[in-house]
């Protein structure tokens, strides 16, 4: 089995300073990007969460970057959104608090990182989607442009890749 403490995020691609970072690091980030309870967000959702805006900051955002690109290599899924629809309103959830302890976000929610869109739209209606809300993200590209980008087309690709 992986060792959870190993997993890293990596912030690349248009940053002043690339960033690999573990859920305990994120929890080091600046207290003003920190989501302690997700769910005063998403009622839906549970675990800890670290706003884009704070990892944003933690690289350095360059001013030619356009898009943020989405990377989950676990199954090759991907997503590209414009920057400025996202900045303000997407996070990452990082970890669950369990006891005193905090654990690993499960697979079943998405983990061991998942990206959130708040208010997003419905699946393949618009850039800014639930379809980029991406589980298992391993990486946060900044792009000029639109990145890499597989979300499914319409509802019958939609539904192959739920059937999953
Ligand atoms: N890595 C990964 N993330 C993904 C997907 C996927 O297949 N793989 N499906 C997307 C789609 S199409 C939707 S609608 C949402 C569904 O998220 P939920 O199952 O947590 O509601 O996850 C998105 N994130
Ligand atoms: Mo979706």
């Amino acid at each position: 089995m992986t060792d959870a403490s190993a997993v890293r995020l990596i912030v690349d691609g248009e940053v002043e300073q690339a960033c690999s970072l573990s859920a305990a690091e994120l929890a080091t980030l600046a207290a003003e990007y920190q989501i302690a309870d997700v769910s005063q967000i998403e009622p839906k959702r549970q675990g800890r969460g670290i706003w884009l805006a704070g990892l944003l900051a933690a690289a350095g955002t360059k001013a030619a970057a356009t898009h943020v690109t989405l990377h989950a290599a676990a199954d090759d899924f991907h997503a590209s959104v414009p920057l400025a629809a996202v900045a303000e309103r997407a996070f990452l959830i990082y970890g669950v608090d369990d006891e005193a302890a905090m654990k690993p976000l499960p697979a079943s929610a998405g983990g061991p990182f998942r990206f959130f869109i708040r208010d997003h739209a419905a699946c393949h209606t618009a850039e800014v989607d639930e379809c980029a809300n991406v589980k298992f993200v391993d990486r946060i590209e900044l792009t000029v442009g639109p990145g890499q980008d597989n979300r499914p087309q319409d509802e019958a690709e939609h539904s192959k890749l739920h059937e999953k």
